[in-house]
């Protein structure tokens, strides 16, 4: 029998690529996916593993839905009853979160309750995965690791810590297999067009290609760790494959800052950032983060996950495919 998985937030960079990885494994994979009023499917991500609803042997289902709708998820998981879940849904732009601090909190943090809660009233034996973040951490000295105490500047990143102390508390309230993963910052070329490092390497590609002259950022000094998200969905695969429910941190331990990550995606396309970067501070947030470094030990330790791709090598990868995506018909 295939094991099935339900995720959400399946339209999303990290969700399309852990489905992609799933399907690969074998697995049956249900996702949801949120209503639009436009033609244009918000699927787009997942172009390439789509599946007609007529075609046989489908392993990809795609649900209309929303986390915010309990009645919903407690159907969806009765009817499906996944063997492991993936909770990837979010509003998971912290500068928007200041602007949205109510739809923001109704998505990230009690769209974890609602389902762990239509776990509960569905009664079946599943693990469940809680996309949880290194937001939480905040103001706290790096490098942080699973010790290190929360200090969340946002309301993205107090949302996010109301469902890792959920997931947490239902694993010890309930005996639930619920893990947290503390994910720091993740990229690649599917990556939001609004996150910082898209935002300058799509820019890059405009400017190589003459389009445009400019990007207007805002802090410049903060620092990432930044990986790829790619590797980052083998680690919460794996995370649902341990004998005990364990949270780890996920992270390269390798950082930059938003400069740095500017001056190597400019560089690779043979152009000076210092031509090109404005100041907007528009871009900035009302209370930053300034450091953000993962100690990965605990997760290379005990399930021998290991980031490969460090923030370099990703600014590298994320301009060519932004120019090879300008260059397509
Ligand atoms: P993303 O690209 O912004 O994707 C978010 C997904 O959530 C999208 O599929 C979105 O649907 C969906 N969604 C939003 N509101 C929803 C709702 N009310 N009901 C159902 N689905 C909803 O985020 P990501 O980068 O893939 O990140 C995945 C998860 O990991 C998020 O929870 C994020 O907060 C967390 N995380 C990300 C990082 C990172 O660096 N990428 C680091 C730590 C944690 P639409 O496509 O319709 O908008
Ligand atoms: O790319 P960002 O918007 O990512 P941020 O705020 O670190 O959040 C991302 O990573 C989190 C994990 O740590 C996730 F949980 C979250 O869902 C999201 O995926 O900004 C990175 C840094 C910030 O310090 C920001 O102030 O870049 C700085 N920055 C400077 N100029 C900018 C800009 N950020 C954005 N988005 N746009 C700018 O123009």
């Amino acid at each position: 029998m295939a094991r099935t998985a339900l995720i959400t937030g399946i339209t999303g960079q990290d969700g399309s690529y852990l489905a992609e990885l799933l399907l690969a494994k074998g697995y049956e994979v249900h996702g949801i996916v949120r209503h639009t009023s436009s033609l244009i499917a918000n699927t787009t991500r997942l172009d390439d593993v789509y599946q007609d609803p007529h075609e046989s042997g489908r392993r990809l289902f795609l649900h209309k839905g929303d986390v915010t709708d309990a009645g919903l998820l407690v159907n969806l998981i009765r009817d499906i009853r996944p063997d492991e879940i993936y909770n990837l849904a979010a509003q998971s732009h912290v500068r928007v979160s200041f602007d949205l601090p109510d739809y923001t909190a109704n998505v990230a943090a009690l769209g974890a309750i609602r389902l762990l809660e239509a776990v509960r009233a569905s009664g079946i034996d599943t693990r469940y995965y809680q996309a949880s973040t290194s937001e939480m951490f905040g103001l706290t000295a790096p490098p942080q690791n699973e010790a290190a105490p929360f200090h969340p500047r946002s309301p993205y990143g107090t949302a996010k810590l109301y469902a890792h102390w959920s997931t947490v508390n239902y694993r010890e309230s309930y005996g639930m297999f619920a893990v947290s993963g503390i994910a720091f910052n993740h990229e690649s070329p599917r990556r939001g067009e609004t996150f910082v490092t898209r935002k300058i390497t799509r820019a890059v590609a405009r400017i190589a290609a003459g389009i445009e002259k400019k990007v207007y950022l805002g802090n410049l000094d903060a620092v990432r760790d930044w990986g790829y998200a790619p590797e980052y969905v083998e680690a919460m695969w794996r995370m649902l494959q341990g004998a005990e429910p364990v949270d780890y941190v996920i992270a390269t331990g390798r950082a930059a800052t938003v400069r740095e990550f500017a001056e190597a995606a400019f560089s690779h396309a043979g152009l000076d950032w210092r031509d090109h970067v404005e100041h907007d501070e528009r871009y900035e947030r009302p209370a930053e983060v300034p450091v953000l470094i993962g100690d990965p030990t605990e997760i290379e330790r005990r399930i021998g996950w290991r980031a490969e791709v460090h923030w370099d090598e990703l600014a590298r990868v994320m301009v060519d495919a932004d120019r090879e995506a300008l260059r397509a018909p």
